[in-house]
Protein backbone atom coordinates (compact mmCIF):
# COMPACT_ATOMS: atom_id res chain seq x y z
CA UNK A 1 0.00 0.00 0.00
CA UNK A 2 1.57 3.70 -1.14
CA UNK A 3 0.07 6.63 0.05
CA UNK A 4 -2.20 6.85 3.07
CA UNK A 5 -2.79 4.60 5.37
CA UNK A 6 -5.71 2.53 5.35
CA UNK A 7 -8.59 2.48 7.39
CA UNK A 8 -8.92 -1.20 8.06
CA UNK A 9 -6.66 -4.78 7.28
CA UNK A 10 -9.21 -6.86 6.23
CA UNK A 11 -7.49 -10.96 7.11
CA UNK A 12 -9.75 -13.26 4.75
CA UNK A 13 -9.38 -15.41 1.37
CA UNK A 14 -10.73 -14.94 -2.39
CA UNK A 15 -12.33 -17.93 -1.99
CA UNK A 16 -13.96 -17.63 1.50
CA UNK A 17 -17.99 -17.06 1.14
CA UNK A 18 -18.15 -14.68 4.38
CA UNK A 19 -15.12 -12.72 3.24
CA UNK A 20 -17.07 -11.81 0.12
CA UNK A 21 -19.32 -10.41 2.34
CA UNK A 22 -17.30 -7.90 3.93
CA UNK A 23 -15.30 -7.25 0.80
CA UNK A 24 -18.41 -6.09 -1.15
CA UNK A 25 -18.99 -3.52 1.47
CA UNK A 26 -15.63 -1.97 1.50
CA UNK A 27 -15.36 -1.58 -2.10
CA UNK A 28 -18.83 -0.66 -2.95
CA UNK A 29 -18.73 2.03 -0.29
CA UNK A 30 -15.30 3.24 -1.29
CA UNK A 31 -13.35 1.96 2.29
CA UNK A 32 -9.44 2.40 2.29
CA UNK A 33 -8.64 -0.55 3.17
CA UNK A 34 -5.78 -3.59 2.81
CA UNK A 35 -6.74 -7.52 2.69
CA UNK A 36 -4.18 -10.03 4.39
CA UNK A 37 -4.61 -13.97 4.10
CA UNK A 38 -4.61 -15.92 6.99
CA UNK A 39 -0.77 -16.59 6.86
CA UNK A 40 0.22 -13.40 7.69
CA UNK A 41 2.08 -13.30 10.60
CA UNK A 42 0.09 -10.90 12.22
CA UNK A 43 -2.96 -12.69 11.82
CA UNK A 44 -1.02 -15.65 14.01
CA UNK A 45 0.84 -13.30 16.47
CA UNK A 46 -1.83 -10.65 16.98
CA UNK A 47 -5.69 -11.61 15.64
CA UNK A 48 -5.69 -15.03 16.32
CA UNK A 49 -4.97 -14.99 19.92
CA UNK A 50 -7.59 -11.85 20.16
CA UNK A 51 -10.33 -13.40 18.43
CA UNK A 52 -10.07 -17.00 19.81
CA UNK A 53 -11.31 -18.91 16.65
CA UNK A 54 -9.14 -19.62 13.36
CA UNK A 55 -12.17 -18.15 11.10
CA UNK A 56 -12.02 -15.80 8.50
CA UNK A 57 -12.59 -12.88 7.95
CA UNK A 58 -11.37 -10.99 10.77
CA UNK A 59 -10.93 -7.03 10.31
CA UNK A 60 -8.71 -4.60 12.65
CA UNK A 61 -9.58 -0.81 12.35
CA UNK A 62 -6.82 1.40 12.50
CA UNK A 63 -7.72 2.26 16.33
CA UNK A 64 -6.85 -1.32 17.03
CA UNK A 65 -10.24 -2.49 17.26
CA UNK A 66 -10.75 -6.01 16.18
CA UNK A 67 -13.98 -7.48 14.95
CA UNK A 68 -14.95 -11.50 14.03
CA UNK A 69 -18.05 -12.34 11.98
CA UNK A 70 -19.25 -10.71 9.20
CA UNK A 71 -22.52 -9.34 10.98
CA UNK A 72 -20.46 -8.46 13.71
CA UNK A 73 -18.23 -6.24 10.80
CA UNK A 74 -20.59 -4.94 9.22
CA UNK A 75 -22.28 -3.95 12.17
CA UNK A 76 -19.02 -2.28 13.05
CA UNK A 77 -18.67 -0.56 10.00
CA UNK A 78 -22.07 0.71 9.39
CA UNK A 79 -21.31 2.52 12.81
CA UNK A 80 -18.38 3.76 11.47
CA UNK A 81 -19.49 4.41 7.58
CA UNK A 82 -23.68 5.63 8.07
CA UNK A 83 -25.31 4.24 5.14
CA UNK A 84 -27.21 7.46 3.83
CA UNK A 85 -30.19 5.33 2.56
CA UNK A 86 -30.22 2.93 5.51
CA UNK A 87 -31.14 5.96 7.71
CA UNK A 88 -34.17 6.52 5.01
CA UNK A 89 -35.66 3.19 4.90
CA UNK A 90 -38.82 2.47 6.04
CA UNK A 91 -40.22 -0.75 7.99
CA UNK A 92 -40.39 -3.02 4.69
CA UNK A 93 -37.15 -2.03 3.39
CA UNK A 94 -35.41 -2.34 6.92
CA UNK A 95 -36.74 -5.83 7.50
CA UNK A 96 -35.83 -6.82 3.60
CA UNK A 97 -32.24 -6.21 4.41
CA UNK A 98 -32.30 -8.15 7.75
CA UNK A 99 -34.18 -10.89 5.96
CA UNK A 100 -31.51 -11.02 3.29
CA UNK A 101 -28.75 -10.89 5.76
CA UNK A 102 -30.69 -14.29 6.75
CA UNK A 103 -30.54 -15.85 3.37
CA UNK A 104 -26.94 -14.71 2.66
CA UNK A 105 -25.85 -16.57 5.66
CA UNK A 106 -27.10 -20.37 5.06
CA UNK A 107 -29.79 -19.79 2.91
CA UNK A 108 -27.69 -20.73 -0.42
CA UNK A 109 -25.63 -22.56 1.60
CA UNK A 110 -26.54 -25.87 -0.18
CA UNK A 111 -26.16 -24.30 -4.29
CA UNK A 112 -23.14 -22.95 -2.64
CA UNK A 113 -21.58 -26.14 -1.67
CA UNK A 114 -22.77 -28.11 -4.05
CA UNK A 115 -21.50 -25.88 -6.84
CA UNK A 116 -18.22 -25.42 -5.39
CA UNK A 117 -17.09 -29.09 -3.92
CA UNK A 118 -19.43 -31.86 -6.52
CA UNK A 119 -17.77 -30.36 -9.64
CA UNK A 120 -14.37 -31.19 -8.38
CA UNK A 121 -13.38 -32.48 -11.93
CA UNK A 122 -13.69 -28.74 -13.33
CA UNK A 123 -13.37 -26.88 -9.80
CA UNK A 124 -10.31 -28.70 -8.24
CA UNK A 125 -7.19 -27.25 -9.50
CA UNK A 126 -8.53 -23.45 -8.82
CA UNK A 127 -10.30 -23.63 -5.58
CA UNK A 128 -7.56 -26.20 -3.78
CA UNK A 129 -4.66 -23.69 -4.98
CA UNK A 130 -6.65 -20.73 -3.84
CA UNK A 131 -7.06 -22.63 -0.52
CA UNK A 132 -2.70 -23.41 -0.87
CA UNK A 133 -2.25 -20.09 -1.62
CA UNK A 134 -3.92 -18.08 1.30
CA UNK A 135 -1.93 -20.38 3.58
CA UNK A 136 1.44 -19.63 2.13
CA UNK A 137 2.88 -17.96 -0.74
CA UNK A 138 4.51 -17.91 -2.61
CA UNK A 139 5.78 -21.47 -1.89
CA UNK A 140 6.20 -24.60 -4.59
CA UNK A 141 3.18 -26.04 -6.24
CA UNK A 142 3.35 -28.85 -4.08
CA UNK A 143 3.09 -27.42 -1.09
CA UNK A 144 0.17 -25.17 -2.44
CA UNK A 145 -1.45 -28.17 -3.28
CA UNK A 146 -0.95 -29.77 -0.09
CA UNK A 147 -2.36 -27.12 1.80
CA UNK A 148 -5.25 -26.57 -0.03
CA UNK A 149 -6.08 -30.22 0.01
CA UNK A 150 -5.55 -29.97 3.90
CA UNK A 151 -8.66 -27.41 3.69
CA UNK A 152 -10.61 -28.60 1.11
CA UNK A 153 -10.92 -32.21 3.27
CA UNK A 154 -12.18 -30.09 5.62
CA UNK A 155 -14.79 -27.94 3.87
CA UNK A 156 -16.00 -30.82 1.17
CA UNK A 157 -16.83 -32.38 4.87
CA UNK A 158 -20.16 -29.92 5.58
CA UNK A 159 -21.92 -31.45 2.95
CA UNK A 160 -24.00 -33.98 4.63
CA UNK A 161 -24.48 -31.40 7.60
CA UNK A 162 -26.30 -29.03 4.77
CA UNK A 163 -28.16 -32.55 3.29
CA UNK A 164 -26.33 -32.51 -0.08
CA UNK A 165 -26.40 -35.84 -1.14
CA UNK A 166 -27.38 -37.73 -4.45
CA UNK A 167 -30.83 -37.78 -3.38
CA UNK A 168 -30.81 -33.90 -3.37
CA UNK A 169 -28.82 -32.85 -5.86
CA UNK A 170 -31.12 -32.74 -8.53
CA UNK A 171 -33.52 -30.64 -6.34
CA UNK A 172 -30.82 -27.98 -5.37
CA UNK A 173 -29.95 -27.75 -8.88
CA UNK A 174 -33.67 -27.15 -10.02
CA UNK A 175 -33.70 -24.60 -7.33
CA UNK A 176 -30.80 -23.01 -7.76
CA UNK A 177 -31.60 -22.61 -11.55
CA UNK A 178 -34.80 -20.92 -10.47
CA UNK A 179 -33.19 -18.46 -8.24
CA UNK A 180 -30.90 -17.19 -10.60
CA UNK A 181 -33.55 -16.34 -13.38
CA UNK A 182 -35.68 -14.40 -10.74
CA UNK A 183 -32.40 -12.72 -9.89
CA UNK A 184 -31.82 -12.10 -13.38
CA UNK A 185 -36.01 -10.90 -13.67
CA UNK A 186 -34.85 -8.23 -10.81
CA UNK A 187 -31.91 -7.16 -11.96
CA UNK A 188 -33.01 -6.89 -15.82
CA UNK A 189 -35.34 -4.11 -13.94
CA UNK A 190 -33.20 -2.52 -10.74
CA UNK A 191 -29.32 -2.06 -10.51
CA UNK A 192 -29.10 -3.30 -6.98
CA UNK A 193 -31.41 -5.11 -4.89
CA UNK A 194 -33.80 -2.69 -3.60
CA UNK A 195 -33.51 -0.91 -6.08
CA UNK A 196 -31.50 2.44 -7.53
CA UNK A 197 -28.41 2.16 -4.47
CA UNK A 198 -26.87 -0.65 -2.91
CA UNK A 199 -27.01 -1.78 0.96
CA UNK A 200 -26.51 -4.21 3.38
CA UNK A 201 -28.57 -7.03 1.43
CA UNK A 202 -26.53 -6.72 -1.81
CA UNK A 203 -23.12 -7.19 0.40
CA UNK A 204 -24.60 -9.91 2.27
CA UNK A 205 -25.73 -11.92 -1.09
CA UNK A 206 -21.99 -11.65 -2.15
CA UNK A 207 -20.72 -14.08 0.21
CA UNK A 208 -22.63 -17.35 -1.66
CA UNK A 209 -23.24 -15.16 -4.87
CA UNK A 210 -19.90 -14.22 -5.30
CA UNK A 211 -17.39 -16.07 -2.79
CA UNK A 212 -18.49 -19.29 -4.31
CA UNK A 213 -21.33 -18.81 -7.19
CA UNK A 214 -19.60 -15.84 -9.08
CA UNK A 215 -16.17 -16.69 -8.52
CA UNK A 216 -15.35 -21.06 -8.67
CA UNK A 217 -15.08 -21.66 -12.60
CA UNK A 218 -18.28 -24.07 -12.66
CA UNK A 219 -20.59 -22.21 -11.29
CA UNK A 220 -19.25 -19.15 -12.46
CA UNK A 221 -19.90 -19.91 -16.24
CA UNK A 222 -23.33 -21.32 -15.55
CA UNK A 223 -24.13 -17.53 -13.97
CA UNK A 224 -22.16 -16.39 -17.21
CA UNK A 225 -24.77 -18.19 -19.79
CA UNK A 226 -28.13 -18.38 -17.61
CA UNK A 227 -27.94 -15.06 -15.60
CA UNK A 228 -25.69 -12.30 -16.84
CA UNK A 229 -27.63 -9.67 -14.85
CA UNK A 230 -26.56 -11.46 -12.08
CA UNK A 231 -23.04 -11.50 -13.38
CA UNK A 232 -22.88 -7.77 -13.71
CA UNK A 233 -24.46 -6.89 -10.34
CA UNK A 234 -21.28 -8.94 -8.90
CA UNK A 235 -19.04 -7.03 -11.07
CA UNK A 236 -20.99 -3.51 -10.32
CA UNK A 237 -20.53 -3.98 -6.44
CA UNK A 238 -17.24 -5.23 -6.19
CA UNK A 239 -15.88 -2.51 -8.71
CA UNK A 240 -17.42 -0.29 -6.75
CA UNK A 241 -19.65 1.93 -9.93
CA UNK A 242 -21.22 5.04 -8.82
CA UNK A 243 -23.18 4.85 -12.19
CA UNK A 244 -23.76 1.54 -13.71
CA UNK A 245 -23.70 1.36 -18.00
CA UNK A 246 -27.37 -0.71 -18.19
CA UNK A 247 -28.63 2.08 -16.15
CA UNK A 248 -27.79 5.23 -17.10
CA UNK A 249 -30.47 7.63 -15.79
CA UNK A 250 -30.89 5.48 -12.74
CA UNK A 251 -30.69 8.10 -9.53
CA UNK A 252 -29.09 6.36 -6.98
CA UNK A 253 -31.83 6.36 -4.55
CA UNK A 254 -34.18 3.81 -2.46
CA UNK A 255 -37.64 3.88 -3.93
CA UNK A 256 -39.79 6.14 -1.66
CA UNK A 257 -42.51 5.02 0.40
CA UNK A 258 -40.66 1.96 1.50
CA UNK A 259 -41.65 0.12 -1.18
CA UNK A 260 -39.66 -2.94 -1.80
CA UNK A 261 -39.71 -4.27 -5.40
CA UNK A 262 -42.50 -6.98 -6.40
CA UNK A 263 -39.25 -8.75 -8.31
CA UNK A 264 -37.15 -9.06 -4.75
CA UNK A 265 -39.92 -9.79 -3.03
CA UNK A 266 -40.43 -12.85 -5.56
CA UNK A 267 -36.87 -13.74 -5.62
CA UNK A 268 -36.54 -13.88 -1.80
CA UNK A 269 -39.88 -16.10 -1.19
CA UNK A 270 -38.20 -18.52 -3.64
CA UNK A 271 -35.46 -18.73 -1.26
CA UNK A 272 -37.28 -18.85 1.87
CA UNK A 273 -39.51 -21.42 0.73
CA UNK A 274 -36.70 -23.88 0.84
CA UNK A 275 -34.99 -22.13 4.40
CA UNK A 276 -37.91 -20.88 6.20
CA UNK A 277 -38.73 -24.26 8.03
CA UNK A 278 -35.16 -24.92 8.33
CA UNK A 279 -34.88 -21.68 10.79
CA UNK A 280 -38.26 -22.63 12.69
CA UNK A 281 -37.09 -25.77 13.27
CA UNK A 282 -33.54 -24.62 13.99
CA UNK A 283 -35.46 -22.28 16.75
CA UNK A 284 -37.12 -25.51 17.91
CA UNK A 285 -34.23 -27.23 18.66
CA UNK A 286 -32.55 -24.14 20.22
CA UNK A 287 -35.95 -23.65 22.59
CA UNK A 288 -35.42 -27.34 23.26
CA UNK A 289 -31.96 -27.24 24.59
CA UNK A 290 -32.80 -23.78 26.55
CA UNK A 291 -35.33 -25.57 28.04
CA UNK A 292 -33.32 -28.36 29.28
CA UNK A 293 -30.26 -26.45 30.98
CA UNK A 294 -32.68 -23.96 32.64
CA UNK A 295 -29.73 -23.43 34.34
CA UNK A 296 -26.99 -22.03 31.94
CA UNK A 297 -25.59 -18.87 33.07
CA UNK A 298 -25.54 -15.48 31.01
CA UNK A 299 -22.74 -15.44 29.03
CA UNK A 300 -22.63 -19.41 29.03
CA UNK A 301 -21.72 -21.09 25.31
CA UNK A 302 -24.72 -23.06 24.13
CA UNK A 303 -22.05 -25.38 22.84
CA UNK A 304 -20.82 -27.33 25.84
CA UNK A 305 -17.77 -28.29 24.10
CA UNK A 306 -17.11 -24.49 23.29
CA UNK A 307 -17.96 -25.31 19.23
CA UNK A 308 -17.91 -21.52 18.52
CA UNK A 309 -20.75 -22.32 15.75
CA UNK A 310 -22.65 -25.17 17.21
CA UNK A 311 -25.10 -27.51 15.59
CA UNK A 312 -28.07 -28.07 17.53
CA UNK A 313 -28.96 -31.28 16.44
CA UNK A 314 -30.84 -33.31 13.25
CA UNK A 315 -33.54 -31.69 11.39
CA UNK A 316 -35.81 -32.76 8.56
CA UNK A 317 -36.42 -29.53 6.55
CA UNK A 318 -38.60 -29.93 2.91
CA UNK A 319 -36.77 -28.57 0.82
CA UNK A 320 -39.26 -27.57 -2.28
CA UNK A 321 -40.51 -31.20 -1.86
CA UNK A 322 -37.58 -33.12 -1.14
CA UNK A 323 -37.34 -34.45 2.61
CA UNK A 324 -33.55 -33.09 3.53
CA UNK A 325 -32.06 -34.56 6.71
CA UNK A 326 -29.91 -31.84 8.24
CA UNK A 327 -27.97 -30.53 11.19
CA UNK A 328 -30.02 -27.34 12.90
CA UNK A 329 -27.45 -24.55 12.45
CA UNK A 330 -27.15 -22.56 15.80
CA UNK A 331 -25.32 -19.44 14.20
CA UNK A 332 -27.91 -18.62 12.00
CA UNK A 333 -30.91 -17.86 14.65
CA UNK A 334 -28.32 -15.60 16.32
CA UNK A 335 -28.28 -13.29 12.82
CA UNK A 336 -32.04 -13.94 12.96
CA UNK A 337 -32.55 -12.51 15.95
CA UNK A 338 -32.11 -8.59 14.63
CA UNK A 339 -34.81 -9.13 12.27
CA UNK A 340 -36.71 -9.98 15.29
CA UNK A 341 -35.85 -7.38 17.44
CA UNK A 342 -36.50 -5.05 14.49
CA UNK A 343 -40.20 -6.33 14.12
CA UNK A 344 -40.56 -6.62 18.38
CA UNK A 345 -39.42 -2.87 18.10
CA UNK A 346 -42.27 -1.36 15.65
CA UNK A 347 -46.19 -0.93 16.48
CA UNK A 348 -49.09 0.18 14.55
CA UNK A 349 -48.48 1.00 10.67
CA UNK A 350 -45.19 0.64 10.45
CA UNK A 351 -45.41 -2.82 12.44
CA UNK A 352 -48.39 -3.98 10.21
CA UNK A 353 -45.94 -2.79 7.35
CA UNK A 354 -43.22 -5.09 8.23
CA UNK A 355 -45.74 -8.06 8.72
CA UNK A 356 -46.97 -7.43 5.51
CA UNK A 357 -43.95 -8.00 3.57
CA UNK A 358 -42.71 -10.48 5.52
CA UNK A 359 -46.06 -12.84 4.57
CA UNK A 360 -44.85 -11.73 0.37
CA UNK A 361 -41.58 -12.58 0.84
CA UNK A 362 -42.43 -16.03 2.48
CA UNK A 363 -41.00 -14.98 6.06
CA UNK A 364 -44.05 -14.47 8.18
CA UNK A 365 -42.87 -18.25 9.83
CA UNK A 366 -39.64 -16.62 10.25
CA UNK A 367 -40.10 -13.58 12.02
CA UNK A 368 -42.66 -15.43 13.99
CA UNK A 369 -39.45 -17.36 15.57
CA UNK A 370 -39.77 -16.52 19.35
CA UNK A 371 -36.04 -17.62 21.45
CA UNK A 372 -36.17 -18.76 25.17
CA UNK A 373 -33.34 -17.15 25.78
CA UNK A 374 -31.36 -14.30 23.96
CA UNK A 375 -28.60 -15.22 21.44
CA UNK A 376 -25.41 -13.57 21.59
CA UNK A 377 -21.51 -14.47 21.06
CA UNK A 378 -18.89 -14.29 23.57
CA UNK A 379 -15.21 -15.06 22.85
CA UNK A 380 -16.87 -15.34 19.30
CA UNK A 381 -18.59 -18.06 20.39
CA UNK A 382 -22.58 -18.39 19.97
CA UNK A 383 -23.91 -17.69 24.00
CA UNK A 384 -26.67 -16.73 25.86
CA UNK A 385 -27.93 -13.34 27.44
N1 LIG B 1 -20.33 -16.55 10.85
C1 LIG B 1 -19.01 -16.32 10.30
C2 LIG B 1 -18.60 -17.51 9.45
C3 LIG B 1 -17.17 -17.44 9.00
C4 LIG B 1 -16.68 -18.73 8.39
O1 LIG B 1 -17.20 -19.82 8.65
N2 LIG B 1 -15.67 -18.57 7.55
C5 LIG B 1 -15.10 -19.72 6.89
C6 LIG B 1 -14.45 -19.30 5.62
S1 LIG B 1 -15.61 -18.67 4.47
C7 LIG B 1 -14.05 -20.31 7.79
O2 LIG B 1 -13.22 -19.63 8.33
N3 LIG B 1 -14.12 -21.60 7.97
C8 LIG B 1 -13.18 -22.35 8.74
C9 LIG B 1 -13.75 -23.68 9.11
O3 LIG B 1 -14.93 -23.92 8.89
O4 LIG B 1 -12.98 -24.47 9.66
C10 LIG B 1 -19.00 -15.03 9.51
O5 LIG B 1 -20.10 -14.61 9.08
O6 LIG B 1 -17.95 -14.41 9.36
Amino acid sequence: MTGEAPDLWLYGAPASLYTAKVRAFLRARGVRHVERFPSHPRYREVIKPAVDTHRIPVVEFADGTIVQDSTAILDALERRYPDPHAQRMGPRQTLATLLLEVLGDRGLAKPAMHYRWNFLDVNEGFVVGEFGRSLRFPAPPEEVERLGQRVASRMSSYLPMLGIEPRTIPTIERVYGETLALLNAHLSQHPYLLGGAPSRGDYALMGPMFGHLGRDPYPLHLMQRTAPLVFRWIERINGGELQTPEFPDRARELPADDVVPETLTAFMRHVFRGYAEELVLTAGRFNAWAEANPDAPAGGFVSAEGADQPALGPIVVDYHGVAIEQQALGHSLWILQRALDFTAGLSGVEREAALDFARAAGADGVVAVRLARRLTRVRSRLAVE
